[in-house]
């Protein structure tokens, strides 16, 4: 046993190290230094091991030491003793097991820097048009083998599954299979030594290949043969119709089909998938199971779904689509999320859905649902998006147990070479954010694609994480076909245009290896043709079936009524309420509560008990428990929601002994639905990206986003514009996402002050979603609530308040919650003032300045200037504002807010109000404009001058005359 050990420690010169051991237990000085100084590093356990073993066999032997009289130059690089080369075995034999020893250290050295950089020299690129990478560290003379050590045996120790010994030949052999194929794999980044180690199993015992059976490699080419084929024929039929085709990179579709074949068998069920322009059609036909005919008719001209043309519509690359399909027997259900042109933007939405299906499925192992993401090489290279959303991959709040990412490497974007677009070596450098583990692969060698795909879809769900194939192929024409390649990549279209087609390619293979002949691939090519011939006879007369958009778990929800009353019911019983309340400002008993928070909570508990002096946070916390309670899910997200940027929600408490989380909400009765709240990392793109993903898939929540403050919003304004404001008109999806943006001018500058509402009332049209700026707890309790309380959905953006949080006059009554009481969309006169013909003057107003104008209008009891209120300005409240207004019809009407003259609600309200005045016959004919004046930024950064023109604003809209 010990001779085992001892071998396992020096390998196949355990027996003359033994011998050397002896000598030098005895007598060190007996023993050259070099040994004297190796043997006495060794550890103590070593040196008994080789004691041990020694001791009992010790007596003189003759040993064949590997690698006798072979050391290449660069292994001697310690000076041998005299008697080198004269016979005196004991010194020749010391030097040599020395060198053979630096054969194993420098072999595993060599064998490491493959398996760090042997992409490097991988055959990646099927136009041969990137410049080999010579790498020291991959050159085995960098090591000291020279030419001439090629074939002497190293004790390697089994690695690469190589056995005991190897010579350099088999290693660089191995090496260059596994690491230098048509694939590269990148994954030493890795530091989780599980994950490590199953990618280098997976591909060093297979020498990076599947063994494809003969049937797997004729499905393979069909499906290549199908993916080239219809967009040879698009091309043809369609000329110049822009349709970002898939040739050359045709590979995508035999491993997308792996994917979600081997995820079937692996336990996958649902599929939610992104991706850009490329591709699409053919991904939709061949992935999606769209019909070729529902295709061509589409090309033809014809909308595939007629009813859905109420809103804008939206071209037919950007469309979701849905499918079942089988995999041996097995279900999976495929949905490609519908997305604007901004590249990338698609994919924290994608996830967000994910999320909600896996929630809505109990799959807390996160392995039935599962994100493919599909990327172009300069996107994913140059969009901030990407990283965004990749970070979002390991958080608890918004992990999705890893999604796949395949990179349409065309190796270009646009016109714009990779020189031009990135500075790392590959464009799926930011992966590694995450330790992903990158697969490079030549779209040449469809298996090879395919084979990625395998090891992706295994690896996503044995560890949950993240992984990228980045399959480097062509773009055989212009970026959108009409576009002349020639003008920007001469030399590569040139190169281009000699290249044969993924298809020719494999099927040339295929047949030189005898798997089939040609005038198969003929009848193949040939049966796609006709089947397309067909399809596009019928496409003239094709119908499509009604869309299912509102199915599954959108059943029962309607589209919104035109009627402009949608209160729904809000309100619940008091009793309820005070319930709630008693279940929000309570702990366990032994929880180690701050001392600040739990005075808090027992003013709150007494407030409540009264009935009165809600406040926002308090009216919000009732909401929600209201809506758990009834059964509805709350998910809250935003930068440090838990506690509430103003230090106001505190929905999260904390042990002060050992920071164990409380959350009341979700203690609130043994029945209840889940409330999450999340402390978002410090995105607002990608988060509110996965919020709106979240609420597209399940509308029977309330999801909410939250600004820090309303002013960073714009950070997320392609998912704003592309797709919150106008997902409904384009592909008719609806969303019940609320987005709170702390907004109002409180002298904390320019990037403190404003959350925009100017441009989200700018975008108001179609009855694409609401827009508040509410003044009330009870309002905003009701407004909430509202949003899961009808029969449709509308994404609700809502201006909320930051000194208001603590403002002694912005409370509400616990009946104003209670039931019947609802939304109210304007806010009447608040106090008692002259009779409504002697009001000489209305001020409208909405948000945070109605309580300046209070608080000063009540200081110089001044009592024939009413002021009301518009909480909400979109869609704009016509008939309730008429009826307000028609009680003072000798007023004059201003309209007074905070913001600048180019920013707030003014330039929407204007008009409006002039209409409604118009209706009224009053003395009023239009508003006029109280406010700051034009700024180009949003505030000063003085609050001095701040505090100034506050006052003075208010001042000008209480003075008549
Ligand atoms: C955010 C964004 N910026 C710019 C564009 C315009 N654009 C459309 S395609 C394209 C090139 C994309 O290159 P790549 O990601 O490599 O995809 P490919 O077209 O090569 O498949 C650009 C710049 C866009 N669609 N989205
Ligand atoms: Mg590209």
């Amino acid at each position: 046993m010990h001779a085992e050990r001892s071998s396992f420690l020096f390998g196949a010169n355990s027996a003359y190290i033994e011998e050397l051991f002896a000598r030098y237990a005895e007598d060190p000085a007996s023993v050259d230094p070099s040994w004297q100084e190796f043997f006495s590093a060794l550890s103590g356990e070593q040196q008994a091991v080789l004691r041990e073993s020694a001791g009992a066999s010790w007596a003189p032997r003759t040993t064949r030491i590997i690698g006798v009289g072979e050391a290449g130059p660069a292994l001697a690089t310690r000076p041998v003793a005299a008697t080198n080369g004269k016979g005196n075995g004991a010194a020749i034999t010391a030097d040599h097991v020395r060198s053979a020893a630096l054969d194993s250290v420098r072999a595993l050295m060599l064998i490491r820097a493959y398996r760090i950089r042997g992409h490097l020299k991988a055959k990646l690129d099927p136009l041969g048009l990137v410049p080999d990478m010579p790498h020291p560290e991959l050159d085995p003379k960098s090591y000291g083998f020279v030419d001439t050590d090629w074939d002497r045996p190293i004790h390697i120790n089994n690695v690469l599954g190589l056995g005991d010994t190897a010579t350099v030949r088999q290693i660089m052999d191995r090496l260059h299979r596994t690491y230098c194929g048509s694939i590269g794999v990148e994954y030493m980044h890795i530091s989780a030594p599980d994950q490590k180690a199953w990618i280098q199993e997976r591909i060093e015992n297979v020498e990076n290949r599947t063994d494809f059976t003969v049937k797997g490699r004729q499905t393979i080419l069909e499906r290549i043969v199908e993916a080239e084929q219809l967009e040879k024929y698009l091309h043809v039929k369609f000329v110049g119709t822009k349709r970002f085709g898939l040739d050359g990179g045709e590979a995508l579709i035999p491993a997308v089909e792996q994917i979600l074949k081997r995820g079937a068998q692996l336990g996958i069920r649902d599929v939610v998938i992104g991706m850009p322009h490329r591709g699409r059609l053919n991904t939709l036909v061949h992935v999606l199971n769209k019909s070729y005919t529902a295709l061509l008719s589409e090309f033809q001209g014809r909308v595939s779904h007629p009813e859905e043309m109420r809103g804008s519509g939206d071209v037919k690359y950007h469309l979701g689509a849905s499918a079942d399909r089988e995999f041996d027997g097995t279900t999976v259900h495929l949905s490609l999320t519908a997305n604007p042109s901004h590249l990338e933007a698609v994919n924290p939405v994608v996830l967000g859905k994910v999320r909600a299906k896996q929630d809505q499925r109990h799959d807390v192992e996160r392995e039935q649902v599962m994100a493919l993401l599909m990327h172009g090489d300069a996107a994913f290279a140059g969009q901030g998006l990407v990283a965004e959303a990749l970070d979002l991959s390991d958080l608890k709040g918004y992990r999705t147990g890893g999604t796949i990412h395949f990179v349409v490497n065309n190796q270009i974007g646009f016109t714009t070479s990779p020189t031009y677009s990135r500075s790392g070596p590959y464009c799926t450098e930011v992966a590694k954010i995450v330790q992903a583990p990158i697969l490079h692969v030549n779209g040449d060698d469809p298996e090879a694609a395919v084979h990625c795909a395998r090891i992706a879809v295994e690896f996503r769900l044995r560890f949950k994480r993240d992984i990228v194939i980045d399959m480097f192929c062509y773009r055989r024409h212009g970026h959108n076909e009409s576009d002349e390649p020639m003008f920007t990549q001469p030399l590569m279209y040139k190169r281009i245009g000699e290249h044969p087609s993924v298809q020719e390619v494999y099927a040339r293979q295929l047949v030189d290896e005898k798997v089939l002949q040609e005038s198969d691939v003929d009848g193949m090519v040939a049966g796609v043709r006709r089947k397309l011939d067909e399809a596009f006879q019928a496409a003239g007369s094709f119908r499509a079936n009604k869309a299912d958009w509102l199915e599954g778990k959108w059943a029962g929800i309607t589209t919104a009524p035109h009627e402009e009353d949608r209160k729904g019911h809000t309100g619940i019983a008091l009793e309820s309420l005070r319930e709630i309340g008693r279940g929000l400002t309570q702990v366990p008993k032994d929880f180690d509560l701050n001392r600040k928070i739990a005075r808090q909570l027992a003013d709150k508990r007494k407030l409540i008990e009264r009935g009165e002096g809600i406040d926002w946070s308090t009216a919000e916390a009732l909401a929600f428990g209201a809506l758990l309670l009834e059964g509805t899910p709350v998910r809250l997200s935003g930068q440090d929601s838990g506690r509430g940027t103003f230090s106001q929600r505190h929905s999260v408490l904390i042990d002060q002994s050992n920071e164990q989380r409380y959350l009341p909400l979700n203690n609130l009765a043994p029945d209840q639905a889940q409330f999450e709240v999340i402390d978002s990392p410090l995105s607002e793109a990608g988060v509110l990206g996965f919020e709106y993903g979240y609420s597209l898939a399940e509308p029977n929540a309330l999801v909410l986003w939250e600004a820090q403050f309303g002013d960073f919003a714009n950070g997320a304004q392609a998912i704003i514009d592309q797709f919150i404001c106008s997902g409904e008109s384009k592909w008719f999806r609806m969303s019940g996402l609320v987005l709170l943006l702390p907004h109002g001018y409180e002298g904390q500058g320019p990037e403190h002050s404003s959350a925009r509402l100017e441009r989200y009332l700018q975008l108001s049209a179609d009855d694409n979603w609401q827009v508040c700026n509410i003044t009330t707890p009870a309002n905003y309790f009701h407004a909430l609530r509202r949003q899961v309380r009808r029969r449709f959905r509308k994404p609700l953006v809502l201006m909320t308040p930051k000194s208001l949080l603590r403002h002694k006059d912005c409370i509400s009554r616990l009946d104003e919650m209670a039931t019947n009481a609802s939304f109210h969309r304007v806010l009447s006169e608040l106090d008692t003032l002259k009779d409504d013909a002697a009001i000489r003057r209305v001020v409208l107003c909405s948000g945070k300045v109605f309580y300046d104008l209070l608080a000063e209008r009540r200081a110089r009891k001044i009592d024939d200037v009413a002021i009301l209120r518009v909480e909400q300005l979109y869609p704009f409240p016509f008939a309730a504002l008429g009826k307000e207004l028609r009680r003072y019809g000798n007023a004059e009407l201003v309209w007074c807010q905070e913001e600048p003259e180019n920013a707030g609600a003014w330039h929407f309200v204007d008009r409006r109000i002039e209409r409604v005045l118009g209706e009224l016959g009053g003395k009023a004919k239009r508003p006029s404009y109280v406010g700051r004046r034009e700024s180009a930024s949003p505030a000063t950064g003085s609050l001095k001058t701040h505090l100034k023109e506050q006052a003075e604003l208010v001042e000008r809209a209480l003075t008549v005359g």
